[in-house]
């Protein structure tokens, strides 16, 4: 018997019965277990960190960006390597005792708040730890054990924000009509949502006169984008039921391991936007883990000789390639360049850098090329990093890479003086160039193809009112109100745009030539689609300058939007905003819940509902907080204080 081998001690010879030797081992096995144990729950210690963790573990993480090489040994790490490596802390021994505590699951958040401040939270660490994993929980362990490397993440930036996201009362207005206006909306968003669930649950939008689902080629096989992109706007419009049925789906439905092709930007701005501001405002982990894992699937569609990213990505495969409609295989300025605010937050949640290294490497780029007149062209080689052809727009296809430029100087607490900079170079250029005064003494964007003017101006570049207007402050002081008056005239125009139509709704484009003043000229440019650029611009200018008629221009968007968008089981777009006998084109847009309807929202709530001094909104309207680095940094050696 085994006792009997026991070197030095023969149990047999000390007279004891079997029993007594059983219950002996039995009380000495239970001894080493405790002591051993106890190493790893009592509180941390560095030295006996450093005798039983592995040296790799505390290394902070050194990965390259941009190259080739970089993204390709990122694909070529097998999976369970992946994690450890690339998530570890390079904030030292709070987080890395952390993860060895939760390595088998998911701190809940409420624990996480208990143990800062000082409840039993450790204990319930301890307990979530040893409870059995059900069958979702094991689906995200991986990304769990990551998501823990930082369980504070959440606390922190709640801490370091100004004001409550949610203002005093969810951002009511005290004048009953503005009120009444806002419920009007809420009503809106919950009859677009109703409508979503009952015909369409899951799919990523709804069809509101076929009353089904519409899936698409846009999100690579991931499905309810509609879900991801209404999570926010429910949340803060206070549907509570409804945020949580859309909580529960993506706890049991969204599944990000899809082998499908999908738009790197559309998934980011959807997807990793919405899935962020869920996280931000909720505090909930799932969210954070969800938009952890989706985060490293876009990593290769950076493998690209420049480290410009392609337009399309294989999620399952990380292959990628550019568009077939670019031309000369480029990539498309709006498209790469609105990475950079998702990409900052998803190395802050992962504590790894990799993601602000692509993003600065894109800019670092777009920075040191030559461009035409100052002006940033559409298209690029993503293999030679030069400009394949001399479009410039501020509509579709540039938009939001200007839009970026200066809410990343924003959500940088106003730190990021090369994205201040170049905002203010490309406006400048802009002002130069694009900015025109029709006929009519309207103000408007023209398009430039290679020092060619094109007299249009896009409903997409009807966001540059309120973008303008947010960044009038920080150029130079003298220039400030020619800003806040450059923006208000764009956003003129734009209201122009709708009041010149039957429907009161904008078309897709409009046009200052042939006598044509804010008008769509061509059959093809006359379609709505729901979108939110206009409402967009009213909602900033409202909160810069309080002037009631952004508030009345809102209004009559959404009589107009209720008049002739409103069907029995949704809101569809219109093909002819000219024309009173409306043909509607039978798509509720994910956009518009995420985006129109949470603008017109804010637009009637008090300003302390998402202050715009905590939150910058990402393309797709996700509020983002501002990362204030000096407080985060506080609030991390307070953590890690408490923890010792
Ligand atoms: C949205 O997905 C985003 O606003 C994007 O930047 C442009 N197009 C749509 C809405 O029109």
């Amino acid at each position: 018997m085994v006792f009997r081998k026991l070197p030095g001690v023969s149990a047999s010879g000390m007279g004891l019965r079997l029993s007594q030797k059983f219950v002996f081992l039995l009380f000495l096995s239970g001894l080493v277990t405790l002591c051993f144990g106890a190493l790893f729950f009592l509180p941390d210690s560095v030295r006996l960190k450093r005798i039983f963790l592995s040296k790799t573990e505390t290394q902070p993480v050194t990965v390259g960006s941009g190259s080739e090489n970089d993204a390709r040994e990122h694909l070529k790490r097998p999976k369970d390597q992946d994690h450890p490596r690339g998530m570890v802390s390079t904030k030292g021994e709070t987080s890395t005792k952390l993860k060895s505590l939760s390595r088998k699951a998911s701190v809940s958040h409420e624990a996480t708040e208990e143990r800062i401040t000082g409840g039993k939270a450790l204990e319930d660490l301890i307990l979530s730890r040893s409870k059995p994993e059900s069958a979702s929980e094991k689906a995200t362990a991986a990304n769990n054990q990551a998501a823990s490397s930082d369980t504070f993440s959440h606390m922190k930036f709640k801490r370091c924000l100004l004001k409550p996201p949610l203002g005093k009362d969810g951002g009511k207005p005290s004048d009953p009509k503005t009120d009444e206006r806002r419920e009007k909306v809420k009503e809106m968003m919950k009859f677009a949502w109703d409508n979503y669930k009952s015909y369409a649950w899951g799919k990523n939008e709804l069809r509101p006169l076929t009353k089904n689902g519409h899936i698409g080629n846009m999100f690579g096989g991931l499905r309810g984008a509609s879900v991801i992109d209404s999570l926010d706007t429910l949340y803060i419009m206070g549907l509570m039921d409804e945020y949580k049925d859309a909580k529960e789906w993506v706890q049991t439905s969204l599944d990000l391991n899809s082998n499908g092709e999908a738009s790197l930007f559309e998934v980011n701005i959807r997807y990793v936007g919405g899935l962020l501001s869920a996280y931000y405002l909720t505090g909930e982990e799932l969210f954070k883990s969800k938009v952890m894992e989706l985060g490293e699937k876009l990593l290769p569609a950076f493998n690209t000789p420049t480290g410009i990213p392609r337009g399309v990505i294989n999620l399952g495969s990380g292959t990628s390639w550019s568009w077939g409609w670019a031309s000369a295989g480029s990539s498309i300025l709006a498209e790469f360049g609105t990475l950079h605010l998702e990409f900052v937050h998803l190395s802050e949640l992962t504590n790894n850098p990799i993601y602000t290294e692509k993003v600065m490497n894109i800019r670092k780029l777009l920075n040191k090329i030559e461009k035409p007149h100052g002006l940033y062209p559409n298209f690029l080689s993503p293999v030679s990093g030069n400009w394949v052809q001399h479009h410039v727009s501020i509509g579709g296809l540039g938009d939001s890479f200007y839009e970026y430029l200066i809410k990343s100087f924003l959500m940088s607490d106003k730190t990021d003086e090369d994205a201040k900079q170049m905002y203010y170079n490309a406006l400048e250029a802009i002002e130069a160039n694009l900015v025109q005064k029709s006929a009519g003494g309207l103000t408007y964007l023209a398009e430039w193809r290679g020092g060619i003017l094109d007299h249009k101006m896009g409903h997409l570049a009807c966001f540059s009112g309120g973008m303008i207007g947010i960044g009038a402050d920080d150029g130079a002081t003298e220039k400030r109100q020619h800003y806040l008056d450059l923006a208000a005239e764009i956003t003129h125009t734009c209201h122009e745009s709708y009041t010149r139509s039957a429907t009161k709704l904008g078309p897709e484009a409009f046009r200052f030539d042939g006598g044509a003043e804010a008008t769509a000229t061509r059959l093809s440019d006359r379609y709505y689609i729901l979108r939110p650029e206009v409402i967009e611009s009213y909602m900033y200018m409202w909160r810069l300058t309080h002037d009631p008629k952004y508030r009345e221009w809102g209004w009559e968007a959404v009589e107009a939007l209720e008049q002739h968008c409103r069907v029995d089981a949704g809101f569809s777009g219109i093909r002819d905003v000219y024309t009173l006998t409306v043909s509607h084109d039978n798509m509720q847009q994910s956009f518009f819940l995420s985006e129109t309807l949470k603008y017109l929202y804010l637009l009637f709530s008090d300003d302390d509902l998402l202050p715009m001094e905590d939150w910058v909104f990402n393309t797709e309207a996700h509020p983002l907080p501002v990362i204030r680095k000096s407080c985060l940094q506080d609030e991390a050696t307070q953590d890690k204080t408490v923890s010792e």
